[in-house]
C-alpha cells in the first residue's frame, strides 16, 4: 500500500475547512477597505487558472526560477543530506519539485503540502508513478500555519522546498515568523530552499500581472465564483474588475477586484453593499531585493547559504541554512 491509498484530508477536516473559509470571507468584506485572502485563490478551477498564468509569456517567474532550478540543481541538491526527506510548502504542481528530484538520488520521500488538497493529490499520485521507488506522503494543510509532519519523515533529515515566490503573499511582518515556523518544522540540519522574486522594472512587473489574455483576471473574479458556489453567495462576477499595480513604496504589486457600479451581495444571509469604484483587495505579491530578504532570513535564525539568479537578476534561488549549527558552506 503506497501512502496515497490514505486520503490526505478526513470529511470532518473538510468541513472546518469551509468553516474558515467562511469565516475569512466574513471577516474580510467587513472591513475597510474590504479585502479577501490570496490563499483561497486556489480551489480546482483557481489552481488550473494559475497554471495557465505560470505559461503566459508575461508571467516571468515561472520560467526564470525553472531555468535557475534546471541549471543550478547539481549545487542546490548538494544541501540535501543523503537520505533527506523533500518538504515542499504550498506545491501546486510539481513540475519543480520533479526537477530536483532527478537530481537527488538518495532522497528517501516527497512531502508535499498544500491547501488544494484535491489538485495536490492529483499531482502526487502522478508524481509517485514516475518515481516509483520514492515515498510520497502528501499533507493537506495550510502550510502559513502549524502542520504535522507524516510520522514517516519526522526521525531523518529534512530539507524543505519553498518555490514559485509564493513567500510573497506574506506580509513582511508574517516573513519571520513563518521562516522560524519552518525552521521548526525542518528540524536543527535541515536547509530551506526558497524562491524569492526581486525587484525590478516596474513595467515588466505591471505586464507580468495583467496579460494580454486576461488568465490574471480571470485568476482574480474566480475568487468571487468560488465565494458563490461554496458559500451560497450571489456575488455578480462579471460587475468586478480586475486591478493590478506595482506600489513601488511597499515593493509590491497588488491586486484587487473593483466594483463596476453600485450593487451589492449576499453571502451567508449578510448583505455587503459595494460603492462604484469600491475595490477588494485580494492580493499583494512582494518584491524582494537579495540583501533584504537576508535580513528576515538572519532575523528568523537562518544565514543565507547560498543564492542562485538568473543574467537579468529577476529571480532568486536561496538556500537558507540554519544559523547556528554550521555544517555546511
Ligand atoms: C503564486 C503568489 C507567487 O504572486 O506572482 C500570479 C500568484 N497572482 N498572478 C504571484 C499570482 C497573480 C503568484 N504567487
Amino acid at each position: 500500500m503506497t501512502a496515497l491509498a490514505r486520503p490526505a484530508i478526513r470529511p470532518e477536516a473538510a468541513q472546518s475547512v469551509t468553516a474558515t473559509f467562511a469565516a475569512d470571507v466574513l471577516e474580510g468584506l467587513a472591513a475597510t477597505p474590504k479585502r479577501l485572502p490570496a490563499k483561497y485563490f486556489y480551489d480546482d478551477a483557481g489552481s488550473r487558472l494559475f497554471e495557465r498564468i505560470t505559461r503566459l509569456p508575461e508571467y516571468y517567474p515561472t520560467r526564470t526560477e525553472l531555468r535557475i532550478l534546471e541549471s543550478s540543481a547539481q549545487s542546490i541538491v548538494r544541501f540535501a543530506d543523503p537520505g533527506a526527506a523533500l518538504i515542499e510548502f504550498g506545491s501546486g504542481s510539481t513540475a519543480k519539485a520533479r526537477l530536483l528530484l532527478r537530481h537527488m538520488a538518495s532522497v528517501r520521500a516527497y512531502v508535499p503540502v498544500d491547501i488544494s488538497a484535491d489538485f495536490m493529490n492529483g499531482e502526487a499520485a502522478r508524481l509517485q508513478a514516475d518515481f516509483p521507488a520514492l515515498q510520497v506522503l502528501p499533507v493537506a494543510a495550510d502550510f502559513t500555519g502549524a502542520f504535522q509532519l507524516p510520522a514517516a519523515v519526522r526521525a531523518g533529515p529534512r530539507i524543505g522546498f519553498f518555490p514559485g515566490s509564493t513567500i510573497g503573499n506574506l506580509e513582511p511582518y508574517e516573513v519571520t515568523g513563518f521562516l522560524r515556523r519552518a525552521r521548526r518544522v525542518l528540524g536543527r540540519a535541515a536547509a530551506f530552499v526558497v524562491g524569492v522574486d526581486l525587484v525590478k522594472d516596474p513595467d515588466v512587473l505591471y505586464a507580468a500581472y495583467n496579460d494580454s489574455e486576461g488568465v490574471t483576471a480571470k485568476f482574480n473574479r474566480n475568487l468571487l465564483v468560488r465565494i458563490n458556489r461554496e458559500l451560497g453567495a450571489d456575488f455578480d462576477v462579471s460587475a468586478f474588475e480586475h486591478h493590478a499595480f506595482y506600489n513601488r513604496e511597499l515593493r509590491r504589486i497588488e491586486m484587487h477586484l473593483a466594483s463596476l457600479r453600485r450593487q451589492k451581495a449576499r453571502i451567508l444571509g449578510k448583505c455587503f453593499e459595494f460603492r462604484a469604484g469600491e475595490t477588494i483587495h485580494t492580493e499583494n505579491s512582494y518584491k524582494y531585493g537579495i540583501e533584504s530578504f537576508a535580513a528576515f532570513a538572519r532575523g528568523a535564525g537562518w544565514s543565507i547559504g547560498a543564492v542562485w539568479t538568473d543574467p537579468e537578476r529577476y529571480f532568486s534561488v536561496q538556500a537558507l541554512v540554519p544559523e547556528t549549527g554550521g555544517r555546511r558552506i
